[in-house]
């Protein structure tokens, strides 16, 4: 893809630290935009928890039109206690990633240098691989309803979706970057008990891995794989799952590397045929919301993946060692990772190692 010298780019910072966490993406990615010759022009949005209960709606009328026009959105968090959790992840989070066909959610783990693991003897070497997530159907979907509401014969019903056009290129996109790394692409399944939408995952699976003889696959039903990361970590090279599964084992991926306060994520259109979207796997973590203390390094690496789908490797690369940099120096550490350091000390750490002339 061709490089432009000014992108367009939406920021939601969201709700809780949402709010702390993305000026300083923000602040670092104009500095490393400075430093390769190009620039950003930031369109801000306050879409969030507070809106709604002000105006009614997460987002105005024609806000995904407003979005459709940009190069990238980058996104903090969603979700305040005073607005039930479907209500504000549905009227936000959930339709840019379907009206934009956002259909992979990317999650890299990765144990960094200088930070341990939860899981006693591991090392960088062990933990390194990546969560692919069906990002639009599967579990996720409003297709059910509700009778004799109140009454003592109330009904739910929850379908799930799995299309083959979804499974495919969901499965698909897992090999190729798997491709691209240590070859090895594990299924997250759950086909003893799941009857009909498991099964066929499965069976897409295999018809989807046989174009990619090269490749080792794995699969392994969801229970058991979560032990897997615990117990096996190293195993794990490109893990592919439903939309459900997929954002269980994100969180869980990340745990295992040290902190959530470190998982960046994104969710990408690969036909390019409208923006994709970043941002940190964490959400808006009302406990500590307002104390200036949150690990703003999730949306430094959400950030980093921005500029490299945006074609700027370069300065991807760079924003990539400033946090590896930061992360090294215990001072320089949030108290997820054990460190006492502020959002703000993180934001200088990083914005002066970035201002190294050897970066
Ligand atoms: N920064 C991501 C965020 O706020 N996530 C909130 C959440 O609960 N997300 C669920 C999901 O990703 O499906």
């Amino acid at each position: 893809m061709t490089e432009k010298n000014s992108y367009d780019i939406a920021i939601i910072p969201g709700d809780g630290i949402g709010t702390e966490v993305l000026p300083v993406g923000r602040s670092v990615v104009d500095k490393v935009a400075a430093k390769h010759g190009f620039s950003v022009d930031w369109h801000d949005y306050d879409w969030s928890c507070q809106r709604y209960e002000t105006a009614g709606a997460m987002m105005p009328d024609g806000g995904l039109e407003e979005l459709r026009s940009k190069d990238a959105i980058y996104l903090g968090a969603v979700g305040w206690p005073s607005v039930p959790d479907h209500v504000s992840l549905w009227g936000l989070l959930i339709p840019i990633r379907r009206a934009f066909d956002q259909y992979a959610n990317v999650r890299p783990v990765r144990l960094l240098q200088g930070i341990s693991s939860p899981l006693a003897g591991r090392g960088p070497e062990d933990i390194d691989f990546v969560v692919v997530r069906e990002n639009v159907e599967g579990e996720y979907s409003e297709i059910g309803g509700r009778i004799f509401t109140g009454t003592d014969r109330e009904t739910v019903v929850q379908e799930a979706v799995f299309t083959r056009v979804g499974c495919d290129r969901i499965i698909r996109y897992a090999c190729e970057l798997a491709a691209a790394r240590r070859g090895h692409v594990t299924s997250a399944t759950k086909s003893n008990g799941i009857i009909h939408s498991m099964p066929f995952w499965d069976e897409r699976f295999r018809a989807v891995t046989e174009e990619y003889p090269h490749l080792e696959t794995a699969q392994f039903h969801i229970d058991i794989l979560t032990a897997h990361f615990v117990l096996h970590p190293d195993w794990f090279d490109v893990v592919v799952g439903s939309n459900l599964f997929g954002d269980i084992l994100s969180d869980l991926g990340p745990a295992v590397a040290g902190s959530i306060g470190i998982a960046p994520s994104a969710n990408i259109n690969p036909d390019r045929t409208a923006p994709s979207m970043f941002e940190p796997v964490h959400g808006s973590a009302p406990d500590i919301a307002g104390q200036g203390v949150a690990n703003p390094i999730a949306a430094v690496w959400s950030a980093s993946m921005m500029l490299g789908h945006l074609g700027e490797a370069a300065a991807a690369a760079d924003l990539i060692t400033a946090i590896e940099t930061t992360l090294k120096n215990p001072e320089t550490r949030t108290g997820d990772l054990g460190g006492s350091a502020d959002t703000r000390a993180v934001e200088t750490a990083l914005l002066r190692t970035l201002d190294k002339p050897t970066l």
